[in-house]
């Protein structure tokens, strides 16, 4: 069984939207951030840090519990337990990866600031163009539908484009409409329920 504590951000349903994506069944925690549920002792216990996301998966490698935090670690512990999402081969996980780690270090953390700080601008400015034309050369980040899509896909999901007017790019514009219409990641984004 997994469970999934989570709140109503970008950061969280990128663990829905991987966990449903995978196929794997599990069972949504919402947390209220203003409640501060996110600094009780329960829940310090699986994140130190205080954050959500966090899964607590009671089936993980060899049986054990295995408590996740880190949307990104939480990404790639699904695709490895589910055996999907990560490329249809190994010269296409190296793909992945490359993605992946360029939206977790690049263009996810620039557009989430970019509201806060508008002298990020030309920074987001650029690695939306690289992304914008990789994907005028092919249907997904990857050669497959993979956590190199779900990691980008919440944060511009619905992005606010006066901060910036990622609907300009045509072929963000294809991939988001795309990606939004699966019904795995329609799924994880319509969590938590409550
Ligand atoms: N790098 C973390 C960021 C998680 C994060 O910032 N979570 C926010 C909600 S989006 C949170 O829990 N904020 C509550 C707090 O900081 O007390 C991840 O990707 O999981």
């Amino acid at each position: 069984m997994i469970d999934c504590y989570m709140a109503s951000t970008t950061n969280s349903r990128r663990a829905s939207v991987g966990l449903s994506e995978a196929g794997l069944s599990y069972t949504v925690h919402a947390m209220d951030l203003r409640k501060k549920d996110q600094s009780t002792p329960e829940h310090l216990a699986r994140n130190p840090y205080g954050k959500v996301p966090v899964i607590v998966d009671s089936d993980g490698p060899g049986g054990k519990t295995a408590t996740v935090f880190e949307s990104g670690a939480i990404l790639l512990y699904v695709a490895e337990k589910a055996g999907k999402l990560y490329g249809k081969d190994a010269l296409d996980r190296i793909e992945v990866q490359k993605w992946f780690t360029l939206h977790m270090n690049g263009s996810v953390p620039f557009l989430g600031a970019l509201k806060n700080h508008p002298t990020l601008k030309d920074d987001c400015a650029r690695v939306v163009r690289v992304i914008d034309d990789h994907l005028g050369r092919q249907q997904y980040f990857a050669g497959t539908f993979s956590i190199a899509d779900i990691c980008f896909y919440p944060r511009v999901a619905g992005f606010d484009q006066s901060v910036f007017p990622i609907d300009d790019h045509k072929n963000i514009a294809r991939w988001i409409a795309e990606v939004g219409a699966r019904p795995g990641t329609r799924e994880g984004m319509s969590q938590p329920k409550s």
